[in-house]
């Protein structure tokens, strides 16, 4: 496994896009926005920083969504993805993130499966499952918060009663033991979805984000359908495996 996630849980790639790469998910990712902003106007003024399902039919044409699928499936970003989940990655969605109109909104710490696991699975999905981001900043950004090795290790007595609100904390305040990793355009940081994070808003930042996962029921089970490619885009990939594993695992052992 790569050192420096199988360490602190993340590490950075400067310079991943090439300026070609940078203005076609620029570009496509800008119509995306502006669509899922129009169809969620009320929830993009009052508390949304992120959307999400940027592969699905609904506010991209065909043309669009393959060079999502393109890129997702290069053998450029695959060899990172397997450098740390192995052989057999799934892809399991993409989001993007962005600024909350309210410039007072806050941000907050948290670890992913925190929303659908309980304390005691959290712990155990620590030593199991990799669930891992591919953030990339298509504008400078400030970047993310991360507390390193805590993909491995669970909360302090800070961390904890920060993260889930407790004993009169709130999810915003700052951690002693936060790292913070600012990005430049077209930088690719890849972090555990386990590991206790935050985003940091400002600069009208506008982050892609490429989730992938073990290819296992229990992780593909979150992934929607409508953002899969078809046969006649896989076929034009590179490296289709981490969308062929989650097909086949949503084929075979769920029903659809
Ligand atoms: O950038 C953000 O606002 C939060 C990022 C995050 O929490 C995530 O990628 O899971």
């Amino acid at each position: 496994m790569h050192q420096n996630y199988q360490d602190d849980g993340f590490f950075i790639v400067k310079d991943f896009l090439s300026p070609n790469e940078l203005q076609n998910l620029r570009e496509v990712v800008t119509q995306f926005h502006q669509s899922w902003r129009q169809e969620n106007a009320t929830f993009y003024a009052t508390k949304a920083i992120n959307s999400a399902y940027l592969t699905a039919k609904k506010h991209l044409r065909d043309a669009e969504r393959e060079t999502l699928f393109k890129f997702i499936g290069s053998a450029k970003l695959m060899n990172v993805v397997t450098s740390i989940i192995g052989e057999q990655p799934a892809f399991m969605n993409t989001q993007l993130f962005f600024d909350p109109v309210n410039i007072n909104q806050k941000n907050y710490w948290h670890r992913d499966p925190q929303y659908h696991l309980s304390v005691d699975e959290q712990k155990k999905a620590l030593h199991s499952l990799h669930v891992v981001h591919c953030r990339i900043a298509l504008v400078d950004e400030p970047g993310v918060e991360l507390v390193p090795g805590t993909h491995q290790r669970w909360d302090n007595s800070e961390e904890f009663d920060v993260r889930m609100e407790l004993n009169g904390h709130k999810n915003y305040e700052d951690l002693a033991s936060g790292f913070r990793v600012t990005l430049a355009t077209g930088d690719l940081l890849v972090f555990s979805a386990n590991m206790i994070h935050r985003g940091i808003y400002g600069m009208d930042r506008l982050s892609l984000d490429i989730l992938f996962c073990d290819s296992v029921p229990e992780l593909v089970k979150f992934v929607d359908n409508d953002c899969l490619p078809g046969p006649e885009i896989l076929e034009k990939l590179e490296c289709p495996d981490a969308f062929e594993n989650t097909i086949a695992i949503k084929t075979w052992q769920l029903p659809l």
